[in-house]
């Protein structure tokens, strides 16, 4: 166990000292005086136990905690020992993260063996709460078939992505994908089958974007690329690779299904343009692209 040992009283330190290494439980101690120091120990290693002197000469033990507030702990187990039984102060302290806190004389390793338990289920539900909190905000970015960026996600990197250009002079280009006769295909082979379509064609559609662009589902048989560092000509090639994925059959349930998109494409004004009147421009040449007929693109 990796004890950590503050106090600014030579004394207290080794009289503490010499009560842990007469534990059991004890088998690296590393001693502190002052506050400074232990906020950067606290955050540069991992330590299962502290034992933390309230009044030090440079902080107080709360003021020590305060500063660690809302840091990653891991399952470090903070104890602050005292001279005096302050309730108020017990309370400030525990309320501020530490797990325990009691008199010099009263540390021992039942004491310890508590703390550790309480910081052990700190630990457990500080990573509950984060898969929690990673699971609300894919569920809020993400389409669920896909796992590719949602509409609402996809247009607030867009609008991030019209004000980098504006800085950097860069062009970007969106495209927007709707697959050609899709309902007919799900009339045809079930609903199924065209959530298999769907996913297979995300995957596809991977390959053809480059780091640093966005993929995303806007809804149904739509899909938005939008191609950072991409004039009008870079797009058209972008629209070749999206048609040079769609060359091969999709095998779905073993059938092998051909599957056509319309690809309608806008360059982004950095200067006059927002996602919406963007997406209205590329909406419009999707529609021209569909009446081109099947794997066409229009810009
Ligand atoms: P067009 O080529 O003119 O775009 O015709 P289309 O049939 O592809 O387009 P339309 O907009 O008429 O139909 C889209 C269909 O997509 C209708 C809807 O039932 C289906 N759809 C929407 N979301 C999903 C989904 O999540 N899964 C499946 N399987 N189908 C979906």
């Amino acid at each position: 166990m990796n004890i950590l040992l503050v106090d600014d009283d030579e004394v207290d330190r080794l009289s503490m000292k010499r009560m842990l290494t007469r534990s059991p439980v004890a088998t690296d101690i590393v001693e502190i005086d002052n506050g400074h120091d232990t906020i950067r120990a606290i955050r540069t290693n991992q330590f299962d136990i502290v034992l933390l002197d309230f009044q030090l000469s440079d902080m107080t033990g709360l003021e020590l905690l305060n500063n660690l507030r809302g840091k990653f702990l891991g399952a470090t187990a903070i104890i602050v020992v005292t001279g005096q039984q302050n309730d108020t102060l017990a309370e400030q302290c525990i309320e501020a993260g530490a797990q325990d806190f009691i008199l010099k004389d009263e540390v021992s390793p039942n004491n310890i063996n508590r703390a550790l338990h309480f910081a052990k289920l700190r630990h457990e539900n500080e990573m509950e709460l984060r898969k929690s909190h990673d699971m609300l905000q894919r569920l809020a970015e993400r389409d669920q078939l896909t796992g590719l960026l949602n509409r609402y996600s996809f247009e607030t990197k867009m609008s991030q992505a019209i004000d980098d250009s504006r800085r950097s002079g860069e062009v970007i280009s969106l495209l927007l994908l709707d697959i050609d006769n899709f309902k007919r295909i799900n009339d045809f082979y079930g609903h199924e089958s065209g959530d298999k379509i769907i996913q297979e064609l995300a995957l596809r559609l991977r390959f053809v974007c480059r780091f640093g662009d966005l993929l995303c589902r806007l809804g149904g048989d739509e899909f938005a690329i939008l191609a950072t560092q991409a004039s009008s000509d870079k797009a058209f090639l972008i629209a070749e690779r999206v048609f040079e994925q769609l060359a091969q059959p999709f095998i779905i349930f073993d059938n092998e299904l051909s599957v056509n998109c319309s690809v309608g494409i806008a360059t982004i004004d950095k200067d006059s343009d927002s996602p919406q009147d963007t997406f209205k421009r590329a909406d419009l040449a999707m529609y021209c692209a569909k009446e081109k007929g099947q794997n066409s693109f229009h810009y």
